[in-house]
């Protein structure tokens, strides 16, 4: 059959440190710490740095081929998650196609905490809401031995496999309730590091994977070559600062040259005016000297007011 032999492209997300390399491997059928899969980390630290890929088949199984990458988990600090983030998208859209988006979430630790809610929403964003359609929760680290299930019991508020389900569902619907393309995300439980000689965990652990295969090859690919770098609500306020920034920057330096023209402006018409007012002057100097005559007009007047008091004086004693 065709879709038989179809590689399946996993793509394993989630936040850092809840077991998508661990799962990857599994995935591959090989060890959970293989030497020949995805590195994975021991601490607390994230370990995978880039998105990388493995082609296989699923289980180790021939006929069952599939392409599992591994992408680095978020949650290590906003600036490194934005420069991871940006690289995931780049590397994926060399995929093309992606079927199954795996969101792994540690069940030892089942809050949905406001990272995780952070990276989903991101996720919903790059890949666009129809990926509801390819998401696949898997919880790592759930017991499903028999010991491991009394001591759950036993809690004062017992803590089950459907509990801790109807949980995570309830923090989706309350995110995406006015998504119209939320639909029921299937969940399921793989713990990689089960005990192979208690066998619910035998049998839980063939049964999940089953279930996962069965539900991964009911998903149709998803086209990734178009898909786009989304910001988390910090990084979008904080790019919006840094362009409103700009802006201001750009204000400032337009305001300072709008006074230095309009002070070139003043400084010229200042000069107008100057050479206006030595004109005006120089024309009052030439009327004066106009209406007064030429020099020698101005000297005998200037002598004839004298003269004519002298001879006044001269003809008076005469008389
Ligand atoms: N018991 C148990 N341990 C697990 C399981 N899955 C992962 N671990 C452990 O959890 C730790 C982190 O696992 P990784 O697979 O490196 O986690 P990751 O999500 O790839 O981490 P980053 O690449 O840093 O984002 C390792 O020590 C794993 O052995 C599980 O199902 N059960
Ligand atoms: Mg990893």
């Amino acid at each position: 059959m065709m879709a038989a032999n179809r590689q399946l492209k996993i793509c394993l997300v989630g936040v850092a440190g809840n077991g998508k390399s661990t799962l990857g491997n599994i995935l591959l059928g090989l060890e959970p710490d293989d030497d020949g899969g995805f590195e994975t980390s021991s601490g607390a630290r994230s370990c995978t740095l880039g998105v990388q890929w493995k082609d296989g088949n699923f289980r180790g199984r021939a006929g069952q081929p599939i392409r599992v990458i591994d992408t680095p988990g978020h949650g290590d600090g906003e600036g490194r998650d934005k420069e991871l983030r940006r690289n995931m998208v780049e590397e994926l859209k060399k995929q093309e196609t992606i079927d199954a988006f795996i969101w792994v979430k540690n069940a030892q630790d089942p809050r949905y905490t406001k990272t995780e809610a952070e990276y989903f929403q991101i996720l919903i964003e790059i890949f666009g809401g129809a990926y509801f359609h390819n998401f696949v929760v898997v919880f790592s680290r759930w017991s499903f031995s028999e010991k491991e299930e009394q001591k759950r019991n036993k809690l004062k508020k017992p803590v089950t496999f459907e509990g801790v389900k109807a949980e995570l569902w309830d923090s989706f619907l309350r995110d995406y309730k006015g998504n119209r393309s939320l639909v029921q995300v299937p969940m399921m439980a793989i713990d990689a590091l089960y005990d192979s000689s208690d066998k619910s965990e035998v049998d839980a652990f063939e049964n999940e994977l089953r279930l996962l295969w069965h539900t991964m090859n009911q998903f149709s690919a998803k086209p990734v070559s178009n898909i786009e770098m989304a910001l988390t609500k910090i990084e979008k306020l904080k790019k919006q600062v840094e362009e409103d920034q700009d802006k201001v920057k750009k204000m400032k330096s337009r305001l300072r040259q709008m006074e230095q023209q309009k002070q070139r402006e003043l400084e010229l018409q200042e000069a107008e005016y100057q050479r206006r007012i030595k004109e005006a002057e120089s024309k009052i100097k030439e009327e004066k000297e106009r209406m007064e005559g030429p020099p020698w007009v101005k000297f005998i007047s200037f002598l004839a007011t004298p003269l004519a008091m002298l001879l006044g004086r001269r003809l008076a004693i005469g008389k």
